[in-house]
C-alpha cells in the first residue's frame, strides 16, 4: 500500500484522522490545537464532552495528555494496545497513556536524556492509575535483562505495598493516595528497566488518629484485621473483631472492596516486626487513662500497655512514664533535667503524637526498604511524579497549605519549561519568537517561601517564640507583614478584594488556580510536630529493629531544633524541583468527571472548573500563539506525498524541497505556514483539516484505481 503509516495498518486503532469529515463532529480532535476557537473554554469542554461520551478519555494539548476518569474498566489497556503504540509518532495514533510513556522512552533510549512524566489532578482524577499504567508498559514491553526478572516483579510490587500503608478511603477516593510520590524507574545502556528509586512527600500523618466523617485511616490497618489469621492477630494481641473496636479507626467505617496484599516479603524480611508496628499503633489508639487525687495522670489499660511493651520492645513503665511526664532540660549551670506530669489533654496530645511519628517514621523505613531492594547502577531514568493536586475543602488546614503550594511550585517549573522549550523549538526552527502574555505565578511561590518575609518564614518564627505565640498571632503577623500583598488577603484586609468573605481565623491566597481559605487553627502544632524527648528516648531503646532505625539516639544529643514541618516540605521540594528541572518534562492532566465516582457522568460545572485551575486554557493559548500544527518534513511528506504528482509515489530529493512543492501545489498561502529547518509549521487548524480531508478523498480514489487494476489482472 502507498500509505505506510504504521498506524494506518492497524484497524482497531482510530487516527488523527477521526478528525476528519463527519468524525470529527461526532468525537471532537484528539489535540486541542485543532479546535478552530481555541480560546472557547465552551468549545474546550464541549470538545472534552464528545470523547468522553466516546470512552475516548485520553487528548493532548500538543504534547500534553488529558485525560477524564472513565471509572469503568476500558479494554485499553492490553498488551495488544501497548504493542500499536511501540516506536508510533505521538500524532499518528489515538492520544494514550501508553504514546505518552513511549515517546519517553524512546527519548532515553535514542537521547539518552532523563525523562520525566508529571501527573497532576484533584483527588480522584486518576492519578496513581495512570502512573501504574505508565509503569506495566515498561515492564512489559522493555527488554529485559536476563538477570533482572525479579527487578520487574518488584518495581511492580511496590506500587501495592505502598498502597497499603500509604493510601486510604476518603470522601472524594476510595483509594486515594495521602502522600506524594516521585519515582524514577531506572534504565540500562540497553534500555531494560532494572531498578528503581522512590521518593516520598509529606504523609498524611494525622490520619492515624483521626479521620473525617465516612472516611478511613489507611488500609494496612483493615487489610491487617480482615485478612491477618487467627494465630497471627493473637501475636500481635489483636482481635479479629469489627475495626471499630480499635478507638483509632473508630469513625463511622465504610467498607471499601480492595484487593489484600499482605507480601512485603520481597522488600523486607522483618514483616512480623512490621505488622507489630502496626499492631502497636492500635493498641496505642486504645490506651486509657484516668486522674487520681493529686491530679496526676496515669494509665488505667494494663493489658494494652503490656501488649505494647511486648511489641516495641521497649519497658513498659518507662513507656508509661513517659507518655504521662514531660522531660526539661534546663540549661543553667550545667546542665539539669526537671520532670513535669503532663495533664490529661496534654497525655492524650502525646499519645497520637507518637502514634503518629511511630506511623510516619515507619513508613519512610518502609520506602527505604524498597529503594534498597531496587537499587541498580543505571544509565538513564524516567521520573514519574504522583502528587496530589490542588485542594479546596469547605475547611482548609496546613495539609492543604502545603499541597496548594506544592502545585504553586508545579505549575512554576510547567510554565519555565513549556514555554522555555517552545522559545527553544522556534529559535533551533529558524522562526521568530512572538512574545506570549501569560500569568507568572512566580510571585505566589514567593509569597510562601520568600526568607524573612514569607508565610512559612513567618509561621516558623511564630512557632520559636517562646510565650504567648499562638494560631492568631500567626495570623497577625501576617497582617503585619503581608498586608499590601495583591494575593493575600484577611477579614480585615478584604476590602472588596476578593467575592467571598474570609473568616476572623483564616487568611486567603489567590493561588493561580482560584481563591483558598485557609484556618489558621492548628498551624503552629502541626508545623511543630513535637514529640517529647522522653518519648523519643523509649522509642530509641526499642528491642523492636524498625523502631530502633526509626529513632535514633543522635536525635536525642542534636541541641539544634528540628526543621519544622513546613520548611521540611520547602526544602523537599526545592529538591525535587533540581531533579525535575534536569530532565526533559512530559506532562499528564488529569480531570475527575462527577463526584460520584459514576461511569459516563461529565458534570460540566465540575470539569470547568478543573480545566480552569490544571491552567489548560492557558496552556491551550501559549502553545496556540504561534502555530497550530508542527510536524517533521518527513513525516509530512510521507502523510501527504499521495496529493500532489510531483511527491508520488516518492519524492528524491531534499525534503525541504519537497514540502515545498507539495505545499505550493496544496495552495498553502504564506500566511498559513512556515517552513522551519526540518519541521513545517502551520498556523491555522483549518488549513490541516482541509488537507486531511483532500487525503481521505484521494485514498478512497487510490483504493477504487488499485481494485480495478487487480481486477483488471
Ligand atoms: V488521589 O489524589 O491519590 O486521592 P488519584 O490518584 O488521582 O487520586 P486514582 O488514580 O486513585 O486517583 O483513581 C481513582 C479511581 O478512579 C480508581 O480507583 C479507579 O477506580 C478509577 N480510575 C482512575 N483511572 C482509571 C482508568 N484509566 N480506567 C478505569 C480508572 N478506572
Ligand atoms: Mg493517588
Amino acid at each position: 500500500y502507498p500509505w505506510k503509516d504504521s498506524a494506518l495498518r492497524d484497524p482497531g486503532v482510530r487516527l488523527v484522522m477521526e478528525s476528519t469529515l463527519s468524525a470529527r463532529d461526532r468525537v471532537g480532535v484528539q489535540d486541542f490545537l485543532l479546535l478552530e476557537n481555541y480560546t472557547s473554554e465552551a468549545a474546550f469542554i464541549e470538545n472534552l464532552r464528545r470523547r468522553y461520551k466516546e470512552n475516548l478519555i485520553y487528548t493532548y494539548i500538543g504534547s500534553v495528555l488529558v485525560s477524564v476518569n472513565p471509572y469503568k474498566e476500558l479494554e485499553i489497556y492490553s498488551k495488544q494496545h501497548m504493542e500499536r503504540y511501540r516506536g508510533v509518532n505521538f500524532y499518528e495514533i489515538s492520544p494514550h497513556i501508553f504514546a505518552l510513556a513511549d515517546n519517553s522512552y524512546r527519548a532515553v533510549r535514542t537521547e539518552r536524556r532523563d525523562q520525566c512524566i508529571l501527573i497532576s489532578g484533584e483527588s480522584g482524577a486518576g492519578k496513581t492509575e495512570a502512573s501504574k499504567k505508565i509503569l506495566q508498559y515498561y515492564t512489559t514491553m522493555c527488554p529485559t535483562r536476563h538477570n533482572t526478572h525479579y527487578i520487574r516483579e518488584r518495581l511492580l510490587q511496590s506500587n501495592p505495598v505502598l498502597e497499603a500503608f500509604g493510601n486510604a478511603k476518603t470522601l472524594r477516593n476510595d483509594n486515594s493516595s495521602r502522600f506524594g510520590k516521585y519515582m524514577d524507574v531506572q534504565f540500562d545502556y540497553k534500555g531494560a528497566p532494572i531498578g528503581g528509586h522512590i521518593i516520598n512527600y509529606l504523609l498524611e500523618k494525622s490520619r492515624v488518629v483521626h479521620q473525617n466523617h465516612g472516611e478511613r485511616s489507611f488500609h494496612i490497618f483493615y487489610q491487617l484485621l480482615e485478612s491477618g489469621d487467627n494465630s497471627l492477630l493473637t501475636r500481635l494481641g489483636l482481635q479479629k473483631t469489627n475495626p471499630q473496636h480499635y478507638h483509632y479507626l473508630v469513625k463511622v467505617c465504610v467498607c471499601v472492596n480492595l484487593k489484600v496484599y499482605f507480601s512485603f516479603v520481597c522488600f523486607c524480611e522483618r514483616t512480623f516486626e512490621l505488622l507489630k508496628v502496626v499492631a502497636s499503633v492500635l493498641h496505642l489508639g486504645n490506651m486509657q487513662f484516668g486522674v487520681d487525687e493529686f491530679e496526676e495522670t496515669h494509665v488505667t489499660t494494663d493489658t494494652q500497655l503490656k501488649y505494647l511493651a511486648e511489641l516495641l520492645g521497649v519497658a513498659g513503665s518507662a513507656l508509661s512514664e513517659a507518655l504521662t511526664h514531660k522531660k526539661l532540660h534546663i540549661l543553667f549551670v550545667g546542665e539539669k533535667t526537671m520532670i513535669s506530669p503532663l495533664n490529661l489533654d496534654q497525655v492524650l496530645s502525646a499519645r497520637d503524637a507518637l502514634a503518629k511519628a511511630i506511623y510516619g517514621r515507619t513508613f519512610t523505613w518502609l520506602v527505604q526498604k524498597i529503594n534498597q531492594s531496587l537499587a541498580f547502577q543505571c544509565s538513564s531514568v524516567i521520573g514519574l511524579l504522583d502528587i496530589y493536586g490542588f485542594e479546596v475543602f469547605q475547611q482548609n488546614s496546613f495539609e492543604q497549605f502545603c499541597i496548594n503550594y506544592c502545585n504553586e511550585k508545579l505549575q512554576q517549573l510547567f510554565i519555565e519549561l513549556t514555554l522555555k522549550s517552545e522559545q527553544e523549538e522556534y529559535e533551533a526552527e529558524g522562526i521568530g519568537w512572538e512574545t506570549v502574555e501569560y500569568f507568572n505565578n512566580k510571585i505566589i511561590c514567593d509569597l510562601v517561601e520568600e526568607k524573612f518575609r514569607g508565610i512559612i518564614a513567618i509561621l516558623d518564627e511564630e512557632c520559636l517564640r517562646p510565650g504567648d505565640a499562638s494560631d492568631i498571632t500567626f495570623l497577625e503577623k501576617l497582617e503585619d507583614t503581608l498586608g499590601g500583598h495583591a494575593h493575600f488577603v484577611t477579614h480585615k484586609l478584604a476590602n472588596g478584594k476578593t467575592r467571598k468573605a474570609v473568616g476572623r481565623e483564616e487568611f486567603r491566597l489567590l493561588h493561580y488556580a482560584g481563591e483558598v481559605n485557609y484556618n489558621v487553627t492548628g498551624f503552629l502544632d502541626k508545623n511543630n510536630d513535637l514529640l517529647y524527648r522522653n518519648l523519643k528516648e523509649v522509642m530509641c531503646q526499642s528491642g523492636n529493629q524498625i523502631v530502633k532505625q526509626c529513632f535514633h539516639p543522635d536525635e536525642l544529643i542534636d541541641q539544634r531544633r528540628p526543621e519544622t514541618a513546613a520548611t521540611q516540605f520547602k526544602l523537599s521540594l526545592a529538591g525535587l524541583m533540581d531533579i525535575l528541572i534536569l530532565k526533559e518534562p512530559s506532562y499528564m492532566r488529569c480531570i475527575k468527571p462527577n463526584n460520584g465516582k459514576q461511569p459516563g457522568q461529565f458534570e460540566e460545572v465540575l470539569i470547568r472548573h478543573q480545566v480552569k485551575y490544571l491552567g489548560l486554557m492557558e496552556n491551550l493559548r501559549v502553545r496556540r500563539a504561534g502555530f497550530a500544527y508542527r510536524r517533521s518534513f518527513e513525516a509530512f511528506l510521507q502523510r501527504y506525498k499521495p496529493l500532489c504528482p510531483d511527491t508520488w509515489p516518492n519524492w528524491r530529493g531534499q525534503l525541504l524541497d519537497g514540502v515545498s512543492t507539495l505545499v505550493k501545489h496544496l495552495n498553502y498561502k504564506p500566511e498559513e505556514y512556515r517552513l522551519g529547518r526540518t519541521k513545517i509549521f502551520i498556523r491555522f487548524p483549518k488549513t490541516l483539516f482541509l488537507t486531511e480531508d483532500a487525503l481521505e478523498i484521494r485514498k478512497k480514489t487510490i483504493a477504487i484505481t488499485l481494485q480495478k487494476c487487480w481486477r483488471g489482472y
